[in-house]
C-alpha cells in the first residue's frame, strides 16, 4: 500500500474517533457494520448450555450497577510530571510523557496508601445501589495492586506500604454480599521488555510477547483467580497481539480456576460474555449482554487537575437510560494516593444512592420495555409492572404513547402507601396526571401495574 494512502488511512481512522475504541479492544460503532458484529461472538471457549449461561449471568442482570476502581502508582504522580500537567488520562501519563521504566519506578517507592479502607470503600458502593466491584489489579503500567510471586513489582514488595488492598477489598465484599471482580492488562505492560505498549524503552518482538504471556500474565491471573475468594468478574483491556490461541489460553485459565467468572470482550478474538462500550451509552442498546463503562469526571486513574465531574442528575439519567436498553453501568473511581476516594465521587455517589434507595426496584432486574420511546424519559420493566421514568414532564399530564388497556394500578415508586395517580385512556395510549409537588429534579418514576385486558 502506497505510504501516503497508508498514512491517511490511519489519520482518517483516528479522525473517526476510533482510537479509543482501537485501544480498548471493543468494536468501534463508527466502523462496525451492524450491531450483531459488536455482540460478544459466540462463546465458543465454553462448552455450555445457553440455561446455564443464564444462570451464570442471572446475578450480573440482575445487579445493573458496578463499581470500577482504577488504583496505581500512576496515582502518586496525578497527572503531573516535571512540574508539567500532563494531558490525557491520569492512568496513562507513562505512555504519555515517555516516562522510562527506570524513573517511573520510583513512584512505587512513594506510594504509601494508609488511609486506604476496603469496608468504607465497600459501603460507599452498597450505599451508592451498587452490587459489584471491578478493581485493576494490574493496569498498563505493569504494577501488580497485589502480592504477586510472579513480578516484584507489586504493592506489597515495592512500596513502604508492604500490605495487600485486594486482600482487604476481597474481605471486604465477602462480609457485605458484595461480588468482586479484577481488571486485568494483560497485553499492555510497560515495565515488561517483552509486552506491548512500551515503544520507548523496548522493541517488541512476538517471542519475547510469548514470554511475557507465560511468566508473568498466566501466573498472575492464576494468583488472581486462586487466593481473593470467589471472582466475580475478569475484565481483561486494551487486547493489542492477543491472536484467538493465546486469548484462548487465558480464558481457559479463567474456565479451569473460576468457572461462574464472567469475561469481558477484550481478552482479544473470540469475544468473551459481553460487550464493554466505554464513556458512551449505544443509541438504541446494542446485541447481546453489554456494560457501559465511564468515569465520574474524565480520566479514570486519579488526575489532581480533572475537576470535569459528572451531576449526579447525569449518572442517574445514564443509569436509567442504560438499563431501558438492557445494559449495566460500571462507573468509575480513582483512588488517591493516600488511598481516598476523591470527595467529589462520594458525593455523587451518595446522591446517586439517595434515588436508589428509593427507585432501586425500577433498575435491579429490569429489562427494556416494549413499549415505544417516550419524549419525557426512558421505561423499565420487571415483573408484570411498567416504570415510567419521567426526566422531563410535559405538564400536569404525562402522555404514555403505545399503551394498551386499562392499568391495574398506577403510582409514584417512591410513595410507600401506593396512592393511586389519576389516569385517562385516549386513542394513542394512556394519560396519567403527575401532581407537580410529586416532580423529582432528576427522575420521577411512576409504576403501571400492566393492564388487566
Ligand atoms: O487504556 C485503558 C484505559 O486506561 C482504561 O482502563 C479504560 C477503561 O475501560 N480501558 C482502556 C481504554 O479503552
Amino acid at each position: 500500500m502506497h505510504k501516503h494512502l497508508r498514512f491517511f488511512l490511519i489519520w482518517a481512522v483516528i479522525a473517526a474517533g476510533a482510537l479509543p475504541a482501537l485501544l480498548s479492544g471493543e468494536p468501534n460503532p463508527a466502523t462496525t457494520p451492524s450491531p450483531a458484529t459488536t455482540a460478544p461472538s459466540a462463546t465458543a471457549w465454553r462448552t455450555e448450555t445457553a440455561e446455564q449461561r443464564a444462570a451464570r449471568l442471572l446475578w450480573w442482570h440482575q445487579a445493573k450497577f458496578g463499581m470500577f476502581i482504577h488504583w496505581g502508582t500512576y496515582c502518586v504522580p496525578a497527572g503531573e510530571w516535571k512540574g508539567q500537567q500532563i494531558p490525557g488520562l491520569g492512568e496513562w501519563i507513562q505512555h504519555k510523557a515517555k516516562i522510562p521504566v527506570a524513573e517511573y519506578e520510583k513512584f512505587a517507592a512513594q506510594f504509601n496508601p494508609t488511609k486506604f479502607d476496603a469496608d468504607e470503600i465497600v459501603r460507599i458502593a452498597r450505599d451508592a445501589g451498587m452490587k459489584y466491584i471491578v478493581i485493576t489489579a494490574k493496569h498498563h503500567e505493569g504494577f501488580a495492586m497485589y502480592g504477586s510471586k510472579a513480578s516484584p513489582y507489586n504493592i506489597v514488595d515495592a512500596t513502604p506500604y508492604r500490605h495487600d488492598p485486594l486482600k482487604d477489598l476481597a474481605a471486604a465484599c465477602a462480609k457485605n454480599g458484595m461480588r468482586l471482580g479484577f481488571y486485568y492488562s494483560q497485553s499492555q505492560d510497560w515495565h515488561e521488555p517483552g509486552a506491548s505498549g512500551n515503544a520507548w524503552d523496548f522493541k517488541f518482538s512476538e517471542d519475547a510477547y510469548d514470554h511475557y504471556l507465560r511468566e508473568k500474565v498466566e501466573p498472575q491471573l492464576r494468583e488472581l483467580l486462586t487466593q481473593y475468594g470467589p471472582v466475580a468478574v475478569v475484565w481483561f483491556d486494551t487486547p493489542q497481539h492477543m491472536t484467538p490461541e493465546r486469548a484462548d489460553r487465558l480464558r481457559a485459565i479463567v474456565k479451569e480456576l473460576a468457572p461462574d467468572a464472567i469475561i469481558n470482550n477484550r481478552a482479544g478474538p473470540g469475544g468473551g460474555d459481553y460487550g464493554t462500550p466505554e464513556q458512551r451509552i449505544p443509541k438504541i442498546g446494542q446485541a447481546g449482554d453489554w456494560e457501559t463503562c465511564m468515569t465520574l469526571n474524565d480520566t479514570w486513574g486519579f488526575k489532581k487537575s480533572d475537576h470535569n465531574w459528572k451531576s449526579a442528575k447525569t449518572l442517574v439519567q445514564n443509569l436509567v437510560d442504560i438499563a431501558s436498553k438492557g445494559g449495566n453501568y460500571l462507573l468509575n473511581v480513582g483512588p488517591t494516593s493516600e488511598g481516598l476516594i476523591p470527595d467529589e465521587s462520594i458525593a455523587r455517589l451518595a446522591e446517586i444512592g439517595k434515588w436508589m434507595k428509593a427507585n432501586g426496584d425500577s433498575i435491579y432486574g429490569t429489562t427494556p420495555s416494549a413499549l415505544p420511546p417516550q419524549d419525557w424519559g426512558r421505561v423499565t420493566a420487571n415483573a408484570g409492572k411498567t416504570f415510567l421514568h419521567v426526566f422531563t414532564p410535559p405538564g400536569d399530564e404525562i402522555p404514555v404513547k403505545g399503551f394498551v388497556g386499562t392499568p391495574k394500578a398506577v403510582w409514584l415508586l417512591k410513595d410507600v402507601d401506593r396512592t393511586p395517580l389519576k389516569t385517562r385512556t385516549t386513542a394513542d395510549g394512556l394519560l396519567i396526571t403527575l401532581p407537580a409537588a410529586s416532580v423529582d429534579p432528576i427522575d420521577t418514576v411512576i409504576v403501571v401495574e400492566n393492564s388487566t385486558d
